[in-house]
């Protein structure tokens, strides 16, 4: 029988680690093991899952990847959502995308499942299957659906991204080439594991490469930090914010800490940085205080990562380099020209097998993000001596913040249930460590006030923490042009 190859080539690290934590060090042949558990449990007395949706609400580590693996082996569809978001947001990605049976492990069981027993979900809880349970597993090809990813974009509620095992194949490939992945790598695990960069760049690519993973359920400046020390790592993925928060803990530690620290650092051979502009101050400053040139890479949850400065050869700081293997890149510009040369902005518009299948049941919008077999961004970026560099963003809606991208009119849409919000506003405004801070601007019905805290509080519950307002500006009116619509630069201009 053929096997998925992610599958397959942990057999040729049978013995090697694939999790490390304080206490246990878990091989590949376990997770082979467990995942053929964990696949006959989901299949019962089916044959083959055919596609059906498998929600995931699982902490980060081993049983997280053997579920992960379970679900593709008994021909399911892996939907891995948010362990921190509120039950509007689950209730929403579980209906929207048709899930049918929903893995979790004991700290989660408990909290989802009224709202599992409310929509008909199976709930699958992982502690239940201690002893193995051996079944014939199903032969899935690389066309059939793997994993639907919700992401935020320029409509209120998030879609689903649909990739096949094939995409994902050809997105991990094409890094492990790119960034010269080994067995002898190992990684620390810390950013969220329901977003690409955490499940393509860090886990598949580390079990792709039979290396090794030390996950912690979140990041930690001062764990991860005593960990670097101990030369724990080879390679080390994040996010901007994070490298921020590592540079403000490292200014904070005594002379003797830091030394210790920037030691391990300066031994990775490896650190990346994306999902959101790394400044060129964040990235001199690092190479100044640990020797390391941070890697930086662009891409997006639609197609995998497309463009990375070199593993050898010039990183070069506020860039994010050439096209990845695999990977076709072209710039289109407002009147609908390829660009050909350096120094012409366009958006960016990417080709390849890592690009997704389709949005999830929403055949207008897949339609739309094409042009002409290419799918396109958003992104606007300029090619200057032969790198590209991102310029920003299309649409004024779609904000990052934390390397999280958020839709400002989904924040909208639940700040207008507020009792005493007549109409508002949300955009985002430049912050030196979250890249861009959510910001409400609103108009209230009545004129009784409206404090940044009790907004945030009434908040809690309806969005996931990190789409919580900052900023909170109240105003007399939102600014508007002749056609009556919101204009979010001159709302921006306010502060
Ligand atoms: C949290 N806080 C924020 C915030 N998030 N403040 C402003 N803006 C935000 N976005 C505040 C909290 O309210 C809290 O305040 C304090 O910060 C600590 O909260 P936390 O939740 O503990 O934060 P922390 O764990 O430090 O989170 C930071 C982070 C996290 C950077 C680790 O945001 C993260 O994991 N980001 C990565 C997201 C990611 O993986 N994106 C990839 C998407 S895929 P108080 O006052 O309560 O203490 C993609 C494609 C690609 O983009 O190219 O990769
Ligand atoms: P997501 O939809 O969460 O996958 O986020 C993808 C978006 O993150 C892209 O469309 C970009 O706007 C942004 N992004 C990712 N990497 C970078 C980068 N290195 N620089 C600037 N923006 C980035």
């Amino acid at each position: 029988m053929t096997e998925l190859p992610l599958i397959a080539r942990a057999r040729s690290h049978l013995n090697s680690v694939a999790f490390r934590t304080a206490t246990t060090a878990l091989t590949y042949q376990n997770l082979l093991d467990r995942s053929a558990t964990l696949a006959a449990a989901l299949l019962g007395e089916a044959l083959d899952l055919q596609e059906t949706r498998v929600a995931l609400l699982v902490s980060p580590g081993f049983e997280y990847a053997a579920a992960q693996w379970a679900i593709w082996r008994a021909g399911g569809i892996k939907l891995p959502m948010c362990l921190s978001a509120t039950e509007p947001e689950w209730e929403y990605a579980l209906t929207d995308s048709g899930v049918s049976i929903l893995m979790v492990d004991a700290p989660m069981a408990e909290k989802i499942s009224p709202l599992c027993q409310k929509l008909g979900v199976r709930l699958v809880n992982l502690d239940s299957f201690t002893t193995a349970l051996v079944k014939p597993l199903p032969e899935v090809s690389p066309e059939r659906g793997a994993m639907i990813l919700y992401t935020s974009g320029t409509t209120s509620k998030p879609k689903g991204v649909l990739t096949t095992h094939a995409n994902i194949q050809s997105q991990i490939e094409s890094l492990v080439r790119a960034w010269e992945w080994t067995p002898a790598d190992r990684i620390p695990m810390f950013l969220p594991l329901h977003h690409i960069h955490g499940i393509i760049n860090l886990v598949s690519c580390a079990l792709w490469s039979g290396a090794t993973i030390e996950p912690f359920s979140r990041f930690d400046a001062p764990t991860i930090l005593d960990r670097v020390r101990a030369d724990a790592y080879t390679l080390f993925m994040a996010v901007p914010t994070i490298y921020v928060k590592l540079i403000q803990a490292l200014e904070a530690a005594s002379p003797a800490d830091r030394a210790a620290i920037v030691a391990g650092f300066a031994k990775m051979r490896l650190m990346v940085s994306g999902s959101a502009a790394l400044p060129a101050r964040v990235h001199e400053q690092w190479t100044a205080l640990t020797g390391q040139k941070l890697l930086e890479r662009y891409g997006m949850t639609e197609i995998g990562m497309a463009i990375s400065n070199p593993y050898r050869g010039e990183r070069r700081p506020g860039a994010v380099g050439i096209p990845l293997p695999g990977v076709e890149v072209q710039l289109k510009t407002e009147t609908g020209v390829i660009v050909t040369g350096d120094d012409e902005p366009g958006e960016i518009q990417v080709r390849g097998p890592g690009v997704f299948r389709t949005y999830w049941n929403r055949p207008a919008a897949s339609l739309e993000s094409f042009d002409d077999g290419w799918f396109c961004t958003g992104d606007m970026a300029v090619r200057e001596r032969g790198y590209y560099r991102i310029m920003g963003r299309l649409s004024v809606d779609i904000i990052k913040s934390g390397g999280y991208k958020l839709s400002a009119l989904e924040i909208e849409a639940v700040l207008l249930e507020h009792p005493n919000i007549h109409e508002c506003a949300v955009i985002g405004l430049p912050d030196d460590t979250w890249g861009e801070v959510v910001t409400a601007v609103v108009v209230l019905k009545e004129s009784f006030p409206l404090e940044l805290s009790a907004l945030r509080d009434w908040c809690k519950g309806r969005v996931s923490a990190y789409k919580i307002p900052q900023r909170l500006r109240v105003v007399k009116e939102l600014p508007r042009n002749a056609m009556g619509k919101v204009t979010k630069p001159v709302v921006r201009a306010l502060f």
